[in-house]
């Protein structure tokens, strides 16, 4: 090849990275220019070469690391939506089981552009599980907080607090992680969180829905829920000022290892003006359902046949006491 040959196929190398990095903020423009057509139902998928939101929870199977070496190993990750960078857009955070968490900044006409590591929020990349985006130190900035479960040593399956510092020169919201000095970093198999004011002091306490790494036939069935274990259990944690405190067992929450946490929601139920809780749990364990004592303490009341049990059934609506079953019926719980 000559000279002048060698300088042309230099320049046809070169030309789409000089292209790229002169475009400033868009060089993470989606490589589809225009959104596809409607087609007359009521929605549109939106590739991710428009929308530029191209993650994949992909897990890799071991021998050591498989479905039957960890039960969980299908349950999947999170996601969270938010308006992370104040622009009232609402932006992504998605966690992945085997290769960190990912967020997306809105650019608006369902576009988005990935910010991950410019805002510090990439996670100790094992096992991300449910995400939840919540204002915790109440500055008016959204902060996120991530379960973390997996086939892992304690502290590499502690929870995340990543607090939100405000947006960078280039419209990025930068974060710290926290979760240790807030005394969150929970070490249990986390499913999912919830973030309420269940003694309503005007902060908010946390609720963390733990799962078992055990396999449920090696409980034998046997009902072991008044045992508190601290890797499968439930915790209640009352916030105290930037600093959580455990107070599950005081509280009246159940922390065993056979509380195979699926789901959590918090809502006033008996509509007294205090949050209560129901919980969801695999296997054989049965759901909680927590009604506020309004003293710092819950009673729960789902296997209690009580006139103030039907009541609040009644009020829900039936559907939400089915999670197992699918329904579009009134529900809420939220
Ligand atoms: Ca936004
Ligand atoms: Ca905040
Ligand atoms: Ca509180
Ligand atoms: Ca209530």
């Amino acid at each position: 090849m000559n000279k002048v040959a060698c300088l042309r196929l230099l320049f046809l190398l070169c030309a789409p990275c000089v292209i790229t990095a002169c475009s400033g903020s868009d060089r993470f423009a989606p490589a589809l220019r225009d959104a596809p057509p409607v087609d007359g139902r009521l929605f549109t998928a939106l590739p991710s070469s428009y929308t530029g939101v191209d993650f994949e929870n992909r897990l890799t199977e071991t021998r050591e690391l498989n479905v039957f070496t960890y039960r969980n190993f299908y349950n999947g990750g999170g996601v969270g939506l938010g308006d992370l960078n104040g622009d009232s857009l609402p932006d992504l955070v998605l966690t992945s089981n085997q290769n960190g968490n990912r967020l997306y900044l809105n650019r608006g006409d369902f576009r988005f552009r990935e910010a991950t590591e410019e805002a510090g929020v990439s996670g100790h990349g094992v096992w991300g599980t449910g995400v939840t985006l919540v204002d915790l130190n109440a500055d008016g900035r959204l902060d996120i907080y991530v379960g973390y479960a997996g086939n892992e040593a304690g502290a590499r399956r502690a929870n995340e607090l990543y607090l939100n510092q405000g947006v960078n020169d280039d419209g990025v919201p930068t974060f710290v992680e926290r979760a240790a000095e807030w005394g969150i970093a929970d070490e249990g198999y986390t499913t999912h969180s919830v973030f309420f004011d269940y003694d309503r002091d005007g902060d908010l306490d946390l609720y963390v829905l733990n799962n078992s790494f055990r396999p449920a036939s090696s409980f034998g069935m046997r009902n072991i829920r008044h045992e508190r274990n601290a890797d499968g259990g439930h915790k209640l944690y009352r916030n105290e000022g930037r600093r959580f405190v455990d107070v599950s067992e005081r509280a009246g929450i159940f922390g065993s290892e056979i509380g195979f946490g699926l789901g959590v929601a918090a809502a006033d139920l008996n509509r007294d003006g205090w949050p209560d809780l129901y919980v969801s749990n695999d296997f054989f364990e049965r759901d909680y359902l927590y009604l506020n004592n309004r003293d710092g303490t819950f009673r729960e009341v789902l296997d209690q046949q009580s006139e103030e049990l039907r009541r609040v059934i009644e009020e829900a609506g039936a559907p939400c006491w089915a999670p197992d079953e699918p329904s579009d019926g009134p529900c809420p719980v939220n």
